[in-house]
């Protein structure tokens, strides 16, 4: 059944509007939703709606506020399971993350509906006498959230749920092929009480989200933009924003290495990078981009790991499987550029190479006329090499040696983005010195460079991101600013710096 899905502003939903088909990947004639695209002027329109709803929203006392986020937890709890089927049949993420990630969004709930009891400010001494000094955080105004799809109700939950309890109003425009999954996280939030004009959402294409963007940005209706994406448009994002005076909450690419020390638990570092390459079909910001794995244990450890990929079961994600397809077809394309850049002095270890179909068969798999991709592992990668240097989205990973600690974590640093990273070790001071010497955000010894749980802060340097963190406490300076109070009840003149009180 092909559900018509339109942007929703004001409580509203709007009507007409170019259509995109968002396809099931793993049967790519089936069309999951019709989704109705806004045009820039709708995308404009939005932000001035939600610009007139959010002073109402942020005089709501927070943990009234928190209440809200409390049952929109308890809603996405007990539609876990068909939010989760959703998820599957529209971006081909296997059932069992795709509950995973629905159960994402119930911890960042979790999380904040306490935060609504908080949200701390501070008192602070003031260097004169009968006077008192307050911090109180204050909500942005309006936030502006553009996200991907490959976590399309996880990731975009890490910026509406707390963007919404520190008494912000949101425009959300989630990515096309992934629209039917965002409606109904939407649909979800809505019936948990937020008033009209709230939270919007706008269902538009990359170009007029960025035309509606810069309009709103110059109409001062947007006072923060949060985007997840590739590293590419974040930098665009980030221009036109620096033009405002704004800083974005940017959560961009990642090339993520995993270093394997030689007395690591091999079987533990094999685990670990089938499912960070391979998982969500190597197509999460935290994938795995290239093990870096000591001289002394390469042979072994690539053995062990072009085995594990042998076996993995890749198929139909609403069964038990490691990999299901690619998002969507442009992902595909561009997945098949990524191949391009395998080189001569290259070795595939993992077999064939390219699209799985009926002349290119994964064993008896021969596709189902969906999306799906060989797994790859590359060995050889050197550190000039396109393939150790760029984000590849899709089920690729590269495969590098190294002599010295030093020589790994200059590798590890070497393409330049910073958002995850591993070690497995099992001396903790060689886990010590590459945390130390790293440049990524988040850092995992012997665990994947995917995965990172709801209440840490998540983000990235470099290429990866403007240093901006989600998640946890961190994400409030996201969207809440510092506001300074003094109160002085001497009842006369103290001067800052000039009436300094004298022992
Ligand atoms: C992303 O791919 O944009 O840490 C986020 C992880 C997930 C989030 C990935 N919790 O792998």
């Amino acid at each position: 059944m092909t559900l018509d899905i339109f942007s929703v502003v004001g409580g509203k939903e709007a009507t007409g509007g170019a259509a995109y088909d968002s396809i099931n990947p793993s049967r790519v004639d089936e069309v999951v939703a019709r989704v109705h695209l806004a045009d820039a002027g709708a995308f404009a329109a939005a932000c001035r709606t939600a610009a007139a709803a959010q002073a109402e929203w942020a005089r709501v006392p927070a943990p009234v506020r928190g209440r809200v986020i409390a049952s929109v937890g308890r809603l996405v709890e007990a539609n876990a399971e068909a939010l989760a089927r959703l998820v599957t049949r529209e971006i081909g993420k296997p059932y069992a993350e795709a509950l995973g990630e629905v159960r994402e969004i119930v911890d960042t709930c979790d999380f904040f509906l306490g935060e609504g009891r908080r949200l701390y400010g501070q008192t602070v001494p003031s260097e004169m006498p009968d006077k008192s000094l307050f911090t109180f955080r204050v909500p942005v105004g309006v936030a502006a959230v553009v996200t991907a799809g490959n976590f399309p109700v996880a990731v975009p939950s890490w910026y509406l749920v707390p963007a919404l309890l520190c008494g912000n109003a949101v425009v959300w425009k989630p990515a096309e092929y992934a629209a039917a999954s965002a409606h109904a996280l939407y649909r979800l939030l809505a019936a948990a009480g937020l008033p009209d004009g709230v939270l919007n959402l706008v269902l538009a294409d990359g170009e007029q989200t960025f035309a509606g963007l810069e309009t709103a940005l110059e109409e001062g209706t947007v006072h923060k933009v949060g985007f997840t994406g590739s590293s590419g448009v974040g930098r665009r994002i980030g221009e036109l924003c620096g033009r405002h005076l704004q800083s974005p909450c940017l959560e961009l690419g990642g090339k993520n290495p995993m270093v394997v020390m030689p007395d690591a638990d091999l079987d533990l570092a094999v685990e670990g990078a089938l499912f960070a390459g391979f998982g969500t079909a190597g197509q999460r910001c935290t994938s795995l981009g290239t093990v870096i794995v000591h001289e002394s244990v390469h042979g072994e450890f690539l053995a062990r790991y072009t085995a594990a990929v042998a076996g993995a079961e890749i198929g139909d994600p609403a069964g038990e499987v490691l990999c299901g397809p690619l998002l969507d077809h442009r992902f595909a394309e561009r997945y098949e550029e990524y191949l391009g850049w395998i080189e001569p002095h290259h070795t595939v270890v993992s077999g064939p190479v390219g699209r799985i179909t009926p002349e290119n068969p994964r064993g008896g798999f021969t596709g189902s006329g969906g999306l799906y991709y060989h797994p790859v592992v590359v060995d050889g990668v050197r550190a000039g090499d396109r393939l150790f240097l760029e984000e590849t989205f899709g089920p690729i990973v590269g495969v590098t040696s190294f002599g010295t600690l030093e020589e790994a974590i200059a590798l590890a640093n070497r393409p330049g983005y910073g958002l995850s990273s591993s070690i497995y070790t099992t001396d903790p001071k060689a886990a010590f010195r590459f945390r130390a010497g790293v440049g990524a955000g988040m850092v995992s010894v012997n665990n994947s460079t995917s995965g990172a749980e709801a209440h840490l802060p998540f983000g990235g340097n470099g290429k990866s991101g403007n240093g901006s963190r989600q998640s946890g406490v961190w994400v409030l300076d996201q969207f809440t600013r510092w506001q300074a109070m003094n109160w002085d009840y001497s009842g006369r003149l103290q001067k800052a710096q000039m009436d300094v009180a004298e022992i």
